[in-house]
């Protein structure tokens, strides 16, 4: 490893879990922490601690000079990100690496390309990769030419924002009459959430799954992929119910996805851990964004393929060769992620507060990623993510049995938690079959998915 020291910019489970990767790694460790935070588990863990701010993200976790200052102060030699907060920030990257850090994750060049996501599925066509039909770039200003384009992909049809990604700034459009205005107000908000205008057009799918690919590239032009997940289970753009392998994926879909990613990483020079995130419907894959991050989700496919996605990237970000290739990697049972978040599950408030009693659940192909304890404080300042349960067995089945298993241990007493939600959904008939749509969550719980509709 030619660095000895990682500062790690995040907070919470993944801060934690980057911890146990650089300790394994035999790497000293930096926490930079908010006032908030000074009680995270990480933080009475990690080698040296820095105080970054006040709790308010804008003013700690996302202060890209204060972050910088505290790396050159404690001679760190990288910079993990995590997710969320800079990760996915490409002058964050920028500014890393130009004060002479390394940055855990692509090139800035590399985040900046799939930031933008008409960039991002333009190289991704070119690489191979099925995308969804749509407008080739952004949409010109001619409404007669969009009109034509709308037409030919065939209504209904969605407009999003370059700019945008995770569920923000895009909007359905079911009739041509509904058309320019449509453009012209996704435009208004890109312009104004994002700082850019560019719009794009695709084929609305009206029932698909969530499926997304795991990779991780080196930088001497090897890439893997490894297998797929299945996160449709979903509220408002926020995963609840993680698994890997997703359900009815053959193993010659899977290869033939698989290696079209992982070609797309040697062909962009893709550095570190990333994901490709497709739409599945009636059998078909079409590929939609790009994930330049680490993901929450990313145990269940440490868990099917027995490989630290986390200690794989740290090294290749300081240059070493993947210590696998794709021959060496076998997908293996089933696991399943449950996220548990402070929150009532019945209105999805957040509920933050004091951890009374907690009790963690054990036993073989049982994992629990969490930064919390007994008597520990969860802020409310934060997102409402306290723990990750993530389940492995044989089979799908199997699986799902273990988790209710593990569940029914899961003690977290003196806060609200979704912990009933997951019991529900590992006993719904539809979730035992497997395979529902990225709609199931919302209309189960008697919503409507107004999450395509608001920016
Ligand atoms: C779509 C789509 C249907 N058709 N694109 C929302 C999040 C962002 N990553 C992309 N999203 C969608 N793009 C086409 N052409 C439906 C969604 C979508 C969605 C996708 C994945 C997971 C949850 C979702 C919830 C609502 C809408």
């Amino acid at each position: 490893m030619n660095f000895e020291k990682v500062l790690i910019a995040n907070r919470g489970e993944i801060a934690l879990r980057i911890l146990r990767a650089c300790k394994q790694l035999g790497l000293k460790t930096v926490a930079v922490h908010s006032t908030a935070d000074r009680d995270l588990l990480h933080v009475k863990l990690a080698d040296e601690t820095v105080c970054i701010g006040p709790a308010s993200p804008k003013e700690s976790y996302l202060n890209i000079p204060t972050i910088i200052a505290a790396a050159e102060a404690t001679g760190a030699s990288a910079i993990h990100p995590g997710y969320g907060f800079l990760s996915e920030n490409a002058d964050f990257a920028e500014m890393v690496e130009k004060s002479g850090f390394i940055f855990i994750g692509p090139t800035a060049d590399t985040i900046r390309l799939m930031g933008d996501k008409v960039s991002a599925k333009r190289a991704m066509q070119r690489a191979g990769v099925p995308c969804v039909p749509g407008s080739d770039g952004a949409l010109g200003d001619d409404i007669a030419e969009n009109k034509r384009l709308a037409a030919k992909i065939g209504y209904p049809i969605i407009i999003k924002a370059a700019g945008g990604g995770g569920g923000r700034g895009m909007r359905v459009v079911r009739a041509e009459s509904e058309l320019e205005d449509a453009i012209a107000l996704t435009r208004r908000e890109a312009d104004m959430f994002f700082n850019n205008p560019a719009v794009y057009m695709e084929k609305f799918l009206e029932n698909p799954r969530h499926i997304e690919f795991q990779v991780l590239s080196d930088t001497h032009g090897h890439a893997v992929y490894l297998g797929e997940r299945d996160c449709s289970m979903q509220r408002r753009n926020q995963k609840v119910l993680e698994e890997a392998p997703a359900p009815f994926i053959t193993p010659e879909q899977r290869a033939e996805i698989g290696s079209r990613c992982a070609k797309a990483c040697v062909d962009i020079g893709y550095r570190g851990a990333g994901t490709f995130e497709f739409l599945y419907e009636n059998g078909q894959f079409y590929f939609i964004e790009m994930n330049t991050r680490v993901q929450v989700e990313h145990p269940v496919t440490e868990l099917i393929t027995g490989i630290d996605i986390v200690r794989e990237m740290i090294a290749v970000s300081a240059g070493a060769p993947l210590s696998i290739t794709q021959d060496d990697i076998h997908i293996k049972g089933h696991a399943f992620e449950c996220r548990i978040n402070a929150e009532d599950p019945k209105n999805f408030m957040p509920s933050p507060g004091q951890i009374s009693y907690l009790h963690i659940p054990g036993g073989p192909g049982v994992r629990w990623d969490s930064h919390i304890y007994q008597g520990y404080r969860v802020p409310p300042h934060y997102d409402s993510l306290i723990g990750k349960l993530i389940c492995h067995d044989d089979d799908r089945e199997l699986a799902i049995a273990r988790t209710l298993l593990a569940l029914d241990e899961l003690v977290i007493d003196g806060i609200k938690t979704n912990i009933p939600l997951h019991k529900e959904l590992l006993t719904d008939p539809a979730e035992e079959k497997g395979g529902v749509s990225i709609h199931y969550l919302e209309q189960k719980l008697g919503l409507n998915a107004e999450s395509t509709k608001k920016s």
